[in-house]
């Protein structure tokens, strides 16, 4: 353990800052989480998580039973401070920072000098120095690096989080991580934080590069979705198998196309994308379009199922619309995991309940439906999936891969499960 860092206050007890918390109490570093949502505050005091991923609920449990890790709705005094809060985008694409802003006018009042202070949010080139400028805002007795360099009582650094949804634990730990510091000190203090549980390797850049590089990942992730995303539909059109095609063209040894699939969902690739429009809209032409190609897929998908029903209707001339039920299996962005944020599967469903289908909503991993479905959609269970007459398979959850009882007559399968 690295004497140096004795107390961090992490602040965002989500689907990142929780985790992240959680693996330095872990590794022997006191941590005081903040959030402001007291459910949250109290469901983690008494050793439990109010969010899903594998093995975090035994890892909270642990650590709270150890006095660890405590959380509360305001900031402490602690010599690292880690801002992990989420980043979304406004109604016309912008980054909206206002959770980092509330977030350095929370914490500003406790720095005393000596103390680092991280962005781990996934931010737009520049959120770095903005936060730090929040920062020294508030705290005119202080000196930050955007004035005073290497001498500079406060560290601040972007150490941008890349860990898989489902796989959080895991990678937390394997994972290279970039350490982006707004002077190669305040790099060097961050890089030594990391290296208390990080088995990757730990590089040192600027803060800008490092906001650069982690939107360049969920861009490219997004832009090769987007390619498999045209090729299955243009493969509709041809009437080519668009899994075996890629399949296929992957055995190339320098091609490797992802998945196509209902479109791109969950709170990462869906809008990181759009951070690097919203500064450089003239210059990122092909990033737009990916995230166009993506967002108009569930339209895509619903017109599939308005073909299936014509059909289904034309095959039983005794049934009207009204008497169509559609199962829609999965809501959740993807495979296994209860996270609905960003769904196209949620979307499509929405819409489809909207057009007065009945609608069964087959997902495993929630008990209760969102508030902003109609009352039309009943959430099943997947053995009642043969109570509907079109099945229109949105996530390849576990439940399904083991394999459904219904004819491909009627079925749209968006991930080529079957
Ligand atoms: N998807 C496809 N086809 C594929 C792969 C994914 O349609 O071949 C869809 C998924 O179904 C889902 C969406 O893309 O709707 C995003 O899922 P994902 O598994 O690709 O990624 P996320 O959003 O769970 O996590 C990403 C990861 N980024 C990269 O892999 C480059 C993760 O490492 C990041 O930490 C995370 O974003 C984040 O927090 O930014």
């Amino acid at each position: 353990m690295n004497n140096q860092f004795k107390h961090i206050c992490v602040i965002g007890l989500g689907y990142i800052g929780l985790p992240t918390a959680a693996t330095f109490a872990a590794h022997g570093i006191k941590v005081t989480g903040v959030d402001v949502n007291q459910h949250a505050v109290d469901m983690i005091n008494q050793g439990k998580v109010h969010i899903v991923e594998p093995d975090l609920d035994a890892l909270v449990r642990d650590v709270v039973a150890q006095n660890k890790l405590s959380a509360q709705t305001i900031p402490a005094e602690a010599d690292v401070y880690i801002v992990a809060v989420p980043t979304p985008f406004k109604d016309n694409y912008e980054p909206d920072l206002k959770y980092i802003e509330a977030a350095s006018k929370a914490l500003a009042p406790f720095l005393t000098k000596g103390n680092l202070v991280i962005l781990e949010s996934t931010s737009p080139v520049g959120a770095t120095e903005q936060m730090s400028a929040w920062l020294s805002e508030a705290r005119s007795d202080l000196t930050f690096p955007q004035q005073s360099g290497e001498e500079a009582d406060i560290l601040v650094a972007h150490c941008p989080e890349r860990v898989l949804p489902g796989k959080v634990l895991q990678e937390l730990i394997s994972n290279d991580r970039i350490i982006g510091g707004m002077t190669p000190r305040c790099s060097k203090a961050a890089c030594e934080l990391y290296k208390t549980f990080v088995k990757g390797e730990c590089i040192e850049t600027n803060a800008r590069t490092a906001e650069m590089c982690k939107l360049t990942e969920n861009s490219f992730r997004d832009v090769n979705i987007a390619f498999a995303n045209e090729l299955s539909i243009i493969c509709d059109k041809l009437d080519i198998n668009v899994w075996e095609l890629i399949s296929l063209a992957n055995r190339h040894p320098r091609v490797n196309i992802l998945q196509p699939g209902p479109g791109v969902g969950g709170h990462c690739i869906a809008v990181d994308p759009w951070f690097i429009v919203a500064k450089t809209p003239e210059q990122a032409r092909l990033i737009r379009t990916a995230r166009e190609v993506n967002d108009s897929k569930p339209e895509w998908v619903i017109d599939q199922v308005k073909i299936k029903i014509a059909e289904f209707l034309q095959a039983n001339p005794e049934k009207s619309i009204k008497d169509v039920t559609v199962a829609c299996y999965g809501l959740a962005f993807k495979p296994d995991i209860d996270d609905l944020r960003e769904s196209p599967a949620l979307e499509i469903t929405k819409k489809l309940a909207e057009q007065g289908l009945n609608i069964l909503a087959i997902e495993p991993n929630i008990q209760v439906l969102p508030a902003k479905l109609p009352s039309n959609v009943k959430l099943v269970s997947v053995e009642e999936h043969n109570q509907a007459d079109i099945h229109l398979i949105l996530v390849d959850h576990k439940e399904f891969k083991r394999g459904l009882n219904v004819s491909s007559e009627f079925m749209i399968d968006t991930k080529g499960i079957f």
